[in-house]
């Protein structure tokens, strides 16, 4: 894709004054933000995106790409002085849950000093971006019933390595805000979905099964933890619209919930995920699939959300089931 700038003064380009917006993705080749960059380049024509990546990863858009590991604060301030970003979509982390009890100094090295090198680095600029932190719905952990649906202010009580990590960054942020005048804003985004999503998550994981049995390379039997919880589930690609709208309109050092605000029972999507194969496919419980269920059910009050950028969840769940199913189908076929 050639971006094309009509008349544009040379004064203006030579003092950084070019329109539209330098755009930083950072973390981008993972599943969040592979969305994301197909979103912008949809439906944001004049932001120039340059999207960040690990050495060992691979993003084939029609965005810049560059190499940066959070973890080393000498990359992200020559990252920042060369595309003198006004928006950054903070999206690296260690995200899996379990790597995150088996690794916690790694999970706490990239979610927690991570973000703080990436803050330190923006709060030395001359000319202040805007920030969104990726958070999490786990940061809330054990929720109380009488809690549900879930609101920004509620206590975070987090379960788990990788959200107590995500608590900090939410606070970190909400603390450079307020003490340095930074332009960060937070999300806790809940459950999300979508095609090439990797099967760790409950949607990918029964998608990926029905397509190898389908495919012969699974006996036509589905294993599955438990199906009693509830949880709150949105379509990736709302989220990242979410994203691009609280970038745009957000408050700074203020938190959004972004979900989709229903919790549905993990059997109940079972089911829906089942109905879309002709296989006679058998249901059986994986005891290393079963997690203790202490939170029953998740689901996200996303009033402030609404209210700050007008977004609405778009994409309903039987259309994400299905579209994630036909990716599996499509991944294991090729
Ligand atoms: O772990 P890798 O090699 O797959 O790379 C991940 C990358 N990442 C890093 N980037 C820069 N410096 C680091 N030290 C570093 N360590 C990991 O962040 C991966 O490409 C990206 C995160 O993508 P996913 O793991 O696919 O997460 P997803 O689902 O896209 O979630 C995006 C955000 C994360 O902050 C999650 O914690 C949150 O949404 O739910």
């Amino acid at each position: 894709m050639i971006n094309v700038i009509k008349s544009v003064k040379i004064g203006s380009i030579l003092e950084g004054n070019m329109p539209g917006k330098n755009v930083l993705l950072i973390g981008a080749a993972g599943f969040v933000g592979n969305h994301l960059i197909d979103y912008i380049l949809k439906n944001r024509g004049d932001w120039r995106v340059t999207a960040t990546k690990m050495p060992a990863e691979k993003i084939e858009k029609q965005v810049a790409v560059r190499d940066l590991d959070i973890t080393i604060p000498a990359q992200i301030e020559a990252l920042l002085a060369e595309t003198k970003p006004d928006y950054i979509f903070h999206l690296a982390a260690q995200s899996s849950v379990a790597l995150s009890w088996k690794n916690p100094k790694l999970t706490i090295s990239i979610n927690i000093i991570g973000a703080v090198n990436l803050l330190d680095s923006i709060r030395k600029l001359e000319k202040q971006p805007r920030v969104l932190l990726i958070g999490s719905g786990e940061e809330y952990g054990h929720v109380k019933e009488s809690e549900i649906p879930i609101i920004e202010d509620n206590n975070t009580r987090p379960g788990n390595i990788y959200a107590v990590t995500k608590v900090c960054q939410n606070m970190i942020g909400r603390l450079y805000a307020e003490a340095y005048g930074l332009q960060i804003m937070s999300t806790r985004s809940f459950n999300h979905t979508g095609p090439n999503q990797a099967p760790q998550f409950v949607v990918a994981d029964f998608c990926r099964q029905i397509a190898d049995i389908e495919a012969g390379r699974q006996e036509p039997v589905i294993r599955v933890g438990n199906l009693s919880a509830k949880r709150d589930f949105t379509d990736v690609r709302d989220v990242v619209r979410a994203y691009c709208l609280l970038m745009e309109k957000g408050q700074a050092g203020e938190t959004y919930n972004v979900g989709s605000g229903y919790a549905v029972k993990i059997e109940e999507i079972l089911s829906r995920i089942l109905k879309l194969s002709k296989k006679h496919i058998t249901v059986q419980t994986d005891a290393a699939k079963l997690r203790p269920v202490d939170v029953p059910v998740i689901e996200a009050d996303i009033s402030k959300l609404k209210a700050c950028t007008g977004w609405e969840p778009e994409i309903s769940l039987d259309t994400t089931i299905a579209e994630t199913l036909e990716w599996y189908r499509r991944k294991s076929r090729s």
